[in-house]
């Protein structure tokens, strides 16, 4: 807000990068204009997201609108203005997005960062108006050739040196990791600065939750652990009470709230789905990462979803993320019924 201006303590996402002492001056630098680059998609996506009902109205044909122009869709306008931002920003090697088929190796470039990003995930949940989000990992350039290659993509989620995601509801918010040490931020757009300003600093999610978050539709497919884990989220005993259940459908919107409010958002293997449903490059490594440099963890059951090694770019993992008891507790399920 305008009384904002001027204020020394005001952290814009910027200041933070630059001014972060857990990270070396060469680092710092490439970040800034990386997450500039990542700040900027996020406002396009955002403003087109609030324009989308409109855009619908007038292109009813669904081909063109009211200005003759071919009404695109979200997840299209979203992965261009993360390609666009991210190529401009001169930091980037290769790509992987939701949206591409194969990795996008940038030519020409002296970039030498990976992004994997899910440029708009959620997005059947728009048209009911519900929050809706970005996820973006980055890794460092691996292979030793000029350009780099896909091989860059597959790396452990260990191997992440930043992560994070930008949330479409009622304000844009923007939580990051810029590696353990650095923990987790959070920052709230301003749109009478055109800034992230920091809001939510050094963000903890609980160690004890009491949320549980799954497609529960699912339930006749899941194997003994998950099954006999749900009822006991459900169950009360020893001073234990039910646990709330919370589903969007939005895995940016049920993991940010897993952050604010503690408990556990899953998206188990079943027998339907083997690997689950969520991927692990663009949202099950990014969001673990973060999850876990706030103090909680991520499992897909039997391992932790940091240690996986992808083998290819759209690959899916089983996950179960959140805070610290009721991850463990995942686990002990795993391990009595394998
Ligand atoms: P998308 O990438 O096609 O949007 O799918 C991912 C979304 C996640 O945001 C969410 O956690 C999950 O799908 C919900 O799936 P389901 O409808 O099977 O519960
Ligand atoms: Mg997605």
């Amino acid at each position: 807000s305008m009384s904002e201006i001027g204020r020394k303590n005001l952290v814009t996402m910027t200041r933070y990068i630059q001014k972060n002492d857990k990270l070396p001056e060469d680092k710092r630098s490439e970040f800034a204009l990386l997450f500039s680059a990542i700040q900027l998609a996020s406002k396009i996506v955002g403003n087109s997201m609030k324009r989308a009902g409109i855009e619908s109205q007038f292109g009813v044909t669904g081909t063109t609108n009211v200005h003759g122009e071919e009404v695109k869709k979200l997840d299209l306008i979203a992965n261009d203005a993360f390609k666009e931002a991210l190529v401009e920003s001169g930091q980037v090697a290769v790509m992987a997005s939701e949206e591409e088929e194969e990795a996008v190796i940038v030519e020409n470039t002296t970039g030498k960062y990976v992004i994997t990003f899910d440029p708009l995930d959620g997005s059947s949940n728009i048209d009911a108006n519900v929050s809706v989000g970005s996820i973006f990992g980055i890794y460092e350039k691996k292979s030793a050739g000029k350009n780099g290659d896909t091989s860059d993509c597959l790396q452990a989620g260990r191997q992440l040196v930043a992560s994070g995601y930008s949330i479409y509801g009622s304000a844009i918010i923007m939580v990051i990791s810029l590696g353990r040490e650095s923990g987790v931020q959070g920052f709230t757009f301003d749109p009478s600065l055109g800034e992230f300003v920091m809001s939510h600093p050094d963000m903890k999610v609980p160690e004890n939750g009491a949320i549980y978050s799954v497609n529960e539709g699912n339930s006749a497919y899941w194997p003994k652990a998950t099954s006999q884990y749900v009822e006991y989220c459900k169950s009360s005993g020893e001073g234990k009470k039910p646990y709330s259940a919370r589903y969007i459908g939005s895995m940016v919107a049920d993991v940010h709230r897993t952050l604010l409010y503690g408990g556990i958002f899953m998206y188990p293997a079943d027998s339907k789905s083997p690997n689950g449903k969520l991927r692990y490059l663009y949202e099950v490594a990014p969001l673990s990462f973060i999850v876990e440099n706030s103090g909680g963890l991520a499992t897909t059951g039997t391992k932790r979803c940091l240690d996986i090694v992808p083998d290819k770019v759209h690959l899916r993992v089983p996950v179960f993320m959140g805070s610290k008891r009721q991850v463990l507790d995942v686990e002990e399920y795993f391990k009595k019924f394998p």
